[in-house]
């Protein structure tokens, strides 16, 4: 889906990720690989949006609840959903179906928020009218009711228990939500000042205290513009390769990680495709990879 940011283009990020090996990578790791498709997103009638506020809001939501549909199944029959955008709208489908799928068991989901923006914009907010800066209030309880309430429950995540990392590009008005809600916000001042390793445990701790896990939210963005450089929206001064890589390995190695999803590849921004190689490598070292052993999801429990 290419609806929820101004960079047309988005919406191929999925023919990159395919390409750049993702199915090689992770059967290389040992593990069983689903690739379940796209999700069908409807093109709208016309390129001007009805609502300035929120444009293509009816398509957006429509996708997310499909994409919420596939999420959930994939969880009830025992995958690990690797959801891979797209921009980051998609994210309130991914999450409605992991909540959703917890939720049937009367757990609560934490999530980890890597990007370079705080995506917690409403239609009140908004300076650009795109919901890709929208979702994660959304998820939280705030927004359009055609987001909110896109799984059983509203808030679908407590705010309390959500941890933003990479964050250098916020809106005024956004600003105010970020700091009068419960969410914990590492900007990159916190990833500088104090190292990525000490923000990756707190905010691990965060996302799983009373939680059955935590689902990962994975801005390309949220690295550096030389790291990721296929992104609609680049802000410099971003997460190092190497601080990406540890980020993910330590989402792996808390045994806690229950879905993840790579959003805003777009190829046609990039060069040579080097956006989604980076993005495979970084779902790769989630899944497990690292340098000298393997950590197989039997060896988590
Ligand atoms: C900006 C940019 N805060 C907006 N957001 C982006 O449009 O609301 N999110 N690029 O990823
Ligand atoms: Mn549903
Ligand atoms: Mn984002
Ligand atoms: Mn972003």
């Amino acid at each position: 889906m290419d609806l929820g940011g101004n960079r047309r283009g988005v919406d191929m990020g999925p023919s990159a990720f395919r390409l750049a090996g993702i199915e090689e990578g992770i059967r290389s790791l040992g593990l069983e690989f689903v690739d379940r498709g796209d999700i069908p997103v409807q093109t709208p009638k016309s390129r001007v949006p009805l609502d300035p506020t929120a444009k293509f809001l009816p398509e957006i939501a429509e996708a997310c609840g499909l994409l919420s549909d596939e999420v959930r199944k994939a969880l009830d029959e025992g995958h690990f959903p690797l959801v891979v955008g797209g921009d980051h709208s998609i994210a309130v489908g991914t999450v409605a179906g992991v909540v959703e799928h917890v939720h049937a068991q009367d757990g609560r989901i934490g999530v980890i928020w890597f990007d370079a923006h705080a995506d917690m914009n409403t239609p009140e907010t908004t300076e650009s009218g795109n919901v890709h800066g929208m979702p994660l209030a959304a998820i939280t309880g705030s927004g359009p009711s055609a987001l909110t309430q896109l799984s059983g429950q509203v808030p679908m995540v407590d705010s309390a228990r959500v941890a933003m990392i990479g964050i250098r590009d916020v809106d005024r008005a956004e600003a105010e939500s970020v700091r009068d809600s419960d969410v914990a916000c590492f900007t990159m001042r916190e990833v500088d000042e104090r190292g990525i390793r000490a923000v990756m445990e707190q905010a691990i701790a965060h996302v799983t205290r009373g939680t059955v896990g935590f689902h990962l939210s994975f801005d390309v963005d949220g690295t550096d513009p030389s790291v990721c450089p296929g992104v609609g929206t680049p802000v410099e001064g971003g997460l190092t390769y190497r601080e990406a890589h540890t980020v993910m390995e330590m989402a792996a190695a808390s045994g806690a990680l229950i879905s993840l999803e790579l959003v805003e590849i777009n190829p046609i921004l990039d060069t040579k495709n080097r956006t989604a190689v980076a993005a495979k490598d970084f779902a790769l070292s989630a899944l497990g990879k690292t340098i000298l052993h393997t950590i197989r999801p039997s060896d988590r429990g």
